[in-house]
């Protein structure tokens, strides 16, 4: 039995570590943070992903995995540590060079070491090589080393490990090979072999390509509340055609990969990645699109209360990094607006039931499309809310029924009921 040594325990180190384990490796998981190695440990996930906790518990009870702060001897190094951007969105990569230099009074003749973090193109060239070169082992044929991007959607991790596809990078055909039969082992998906050069670059070009997209559905939504359009509509009818796929709009981006790595290209590519860059401008700027729009819809309302609903970053997950609707949130309450928040699936100790969210508010701002919030029962919403009003900036509440309680419905890229500048009459939108 092979041992694996993954470096980092966090969204994708943990789950792989723990998929590896089940296909039959002795895996030692490695974190720097002695809480989160403890605690998986005591067979628990500090991580929330469908399926994950039983699956740590059960690894950890049979001794399949164990985690601690230090790296230790192995065949196979996987490291998976973040990669945020600096202040100036530029690649951050102090965590993979300090992985990396933790492996080498441990790396022998005959190891593999796989980065999964995403980096900007040559970064496992000009970084990692020259790190692992001090070992005075020789590359590729003593030390293998390759790039394989982790591409998997959070809330589906575990899935979409197995059955992804996956591009291995290697540094040369022997690092490709050797990490292929690694991802083999429990891969279910093809695995592409290709230079880690590619490989980086691939990842990037993933996520930015939907990013880009979103900045489109975004961009399509403000020229739809200009021309009468209902975007939503407009987006399903063209997706219709076979050769069409656009993303839908939103507040914003978030999370720790979409809104990051295509800055990873503009750092690099500087000038040449113009479309890039405003895709990215473009997605930035939409929760202060959004504020605005809140602020028209309330001007005129004294002392407004604002009843958020979401604060993840996306639908269905309980992870709030880089959650647009924390901007907002922030930003509304910079505006003096008084803001309570209902979240089902985010920790925080400041959220609110929905209930207790809704009591009293002149407005409902939906900012993400929770399974609970899509099936919210207006008539029960109406009997809370000081002033009929609801602002769905994803496009998940159906007009007719919302209606039908009496709410006037604003929705993004869709139906404005105010104009730039214009007011909501007190007496018409209060109860
Ligand atoms: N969003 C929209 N409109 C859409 C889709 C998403 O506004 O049509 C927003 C979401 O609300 C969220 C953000 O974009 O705020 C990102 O969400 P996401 O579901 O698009 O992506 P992530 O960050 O959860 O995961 C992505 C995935 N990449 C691709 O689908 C190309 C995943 O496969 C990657 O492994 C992951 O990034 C990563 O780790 O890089």
């Amino acid at each position: 039995m092979k041992k694996v040594c993954v470096i980092g325990l966090g969204y994708i180190g943990l789950p792989t570590a723990t998929i590896l384990s089940e296909s039959g490796f002795n895996v030692v998981g490695v974190d720097t943070n002695a809480a989160v190695v403890a605690k998986i440990n005591q067979g628990n996930s500090h991580i929330c992903e469908s399926n994950l906790s039983e699956k740590v518990a059960k690894a950890i009870a049979e001794g399949r995995l164990r985690a601690g702060t230090l790296p230790e001897a192995a065949d196979v190094f996987i490291i998976a540590v973040p990669t945020p951007f600096t202040a100036e969105k530029e690649a951050d990569l102090t965590a993979v060079r300090s992985a990396a230099e933790s492996l080498l009074s441990y790396l022998r003749k005959g190891n593999l070491v796989i980065l999964e973090s995403t980096v900007p193109p040559r970064t496992t060239l000009d970084l990692l090589l020259p790190i692992f070169k001090k070992t005075g082992l020789e590359i590729g044929k003593e030390l293998q080393v390759a790039f394989c991007p982790e591409r998997v959607l959070p809330g589906k991790i575990l899935e979409e490990l197995i059955f992804n596809s996956r591009v291995v990078g290697g540094v040369d055909h022997a690092s490709a090979f050797a990490a292929r039969e690694l991802y083999a082992s429990f891969v279910k998906g093809d695995i592409y072999l290709t230079d880690s050069t590619t490989a980086e670059m691939t990842k990037l070009m993933e996520n930015t390509y939907r990013d880009v997209n979103i900045a489109l559905a975004n961009e399509f939504a403000l020229i739809a509340e200009q021309s009468g359009v209902n975007i939503w509509e407009a987006i399903r009818y063209a997706n219709n055609h076979p050769r069409v796929n656009i993303h839908q709009p939103g507040p914003g981006v978030g999370g720790h990969c979409i809104a990051v790595d295509p800055w990873f290209i503009v750092e690099q590519a500087g000038s040449l990645a113009r479309l890039i860059r405003t895709a990215r401008e473009i997605n930035d700027g939409m929760p202060g699109y959004v504020v605005e729009r809140v602020q028209q819809l309330l001007s005129g309302v004294s002392s407004p209360r604002i009843a958020v609903l979401g604060m993840t970053y996306k639908a269905n997950v309980a992870d709030c990094r880089e959650s647009p609707a924390l901007e907002i949130i922030n930003l509304l309450r910079e505006k003096g607006f008084f803001v309570s928040v209902c979240d089902p699936l985010a920790q925080d100790e400041l959220l609110l039931p929905l209930e207790e969210a809704l009591a009293g508010a002149d407005l409902l701002l939906l900012l993400v499309g929770h399974h609970d919030f899509r099936s919210l029962d207006p008539l029960k919403a109406a009997k809370l809310l000081r002033r009929p009003l609801v602002f769905d900036t994803r496009g998940v509440l159906e007009r007719g029924s919302w209606e039908r309680a009496g709410f006037l419905l604003a929705t993004l890229g869709e139906f404005f009921p105010v104009q730039k500048g214009a007011t909501i009459n007190e007496n018409t939108a209060a109860h």
